[in-house]
């Protein structure tokens, strides 16, 4: 006989099992038997390109139609949904490594896929069409990768989804006793805008420095990789998260503080200088290795960056 302390224990039990088998991975994403993994909508169109970096940096891959399963899985996620879900979502099914020739984003040849094509498709219009779209009946038709769609990014379960101290699968997050956050060094370098966006995807956002003590922490981190371990157009300064919103040297972190409200201003003699290229100027945020903040160029230019996140980020939504 099971009395009531056990019986509440069971349900318990079956509850943490429940809610830990959902988030696992990450609280925004749905974990679904059907495609044995976890799946997450973006509603927001953007270019194939993009979605596929978007879903690169949660740590997934755009989701294509790669068996029944994946198909009914992508109709019924689609059937819940409206806005510009109707004219399509683009799947992982590309052919911009070599014109003509699909594959998935796991490397499923097309032949493998079982695709039923929209009426007149696949036509490649204008010799200038590479990437499949995904209707909500099933078919397919091929677009121009510019195109702004929605998309799902896709995680297969396996071993290695294991949340580190930084509650993120991506092991290139380490946690700092001295401020509580987790802190990742991109030495890949991207333009400040697309670092913007690695960064939020990865469930933080470029670094913001909130005291000095958070300074020698990313001066620190910025030592261990010397110029010749960065691959970016300018090995310095690294790209933080700081912005000068109205192009006059009003600089705001990307949380909306003043920097001495933030906690930390300290630049050198000579900065912010709002050097240009042409016509460019600096509106965006950066750090020199001496630690001291300088205003470099938010586009076409690729520096390092530093992503900032608290342990708890990806785990619940209220977080
Ligand atoms: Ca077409
Ligand atoms: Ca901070
Ligand atoms: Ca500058």
């Amino acid at each position: 006989m099971v009395n009531l302390v056990q019986a509440l224990g069971i349900v318990a039990l079956l509850y943490h099992t429940s809610v830990a088998g959902r988030k696992i991975f990450r609280f925004d994403y749905t974990y679904s038997s059907d495609i044995d993994g976890w799946w997450k909508l973006h509603n927001i169109p953007i270019t194939w390109d993009l979605a596929r970096q978007q879903c690169l940096a949660e740590g997934a891959v755009l989701l294509s139609p790669l068996n029944e399963h994946y198909v009914m899985a992508m109709e019924m996620i689609m059937a819940t949904s409206n806005g510009s879900i109707q004219r399509g979502i683009y799947s992982g099914v590309h052919a911009t490594y070599s014109k003509g020739v699909y594959t998935s984003i796991e490397g499923v040849p097309l032949s493998k896929i079982p695709v039923s094509w929209a009426p007149g498709e696949p036509d490649n219009y204008n010799n200038n069409e590479s990437c499949l779209l995904f209707y909500s009946n099933g078919t397919m038709a091929d677009i121009n990768c510019n195109e702004v769609r929605p998309y799902i990014c896709y995680k297969k379960k396996n071993k290695s989804v294991v949340r580190s101290d930084c509650g993120t699968t991506d092991s290139q997050y380490h946690l700092e006793s001295r401020t509580g956050s987790c802190y990742k060094f991109h030495y890949m370098g991207q333009t400040w805008h697309q670092a913007y966006m690695t960064c939020a995807a990865e469930g933080g956002h470029l670094a913001i420095i909130n005291s000095a003590t958070e300074a020698q922490i990313l001066k620190e981190l910025f030592a261990k990789y010397p110029a010749n371990k960065v691959i970016a157009k300018y090995t310095e300064p690294v790209s933080v998260g700081f912005y000068d919103w109205n192009k006059d040297y009003t600089w705001v972190t990307i949380h909306g503080e003043t920097l001495s409200e933030a906690g930390y201003s300290n630049w050198p003699v000579g900065q912010p200088d709002n050097a240009k290229i042409g016509n460019l100027g600096q509106q965006c945020g950066g750090m020199f290795r001496s630690g001291l903040l300088d205003d470099v160029w938010c586009d076409i230019i690729t520096f390092p960056f530093i992503c900032e996140k608290k342990p708890d980020s990806l785990l619940y939504e209220n977080s």
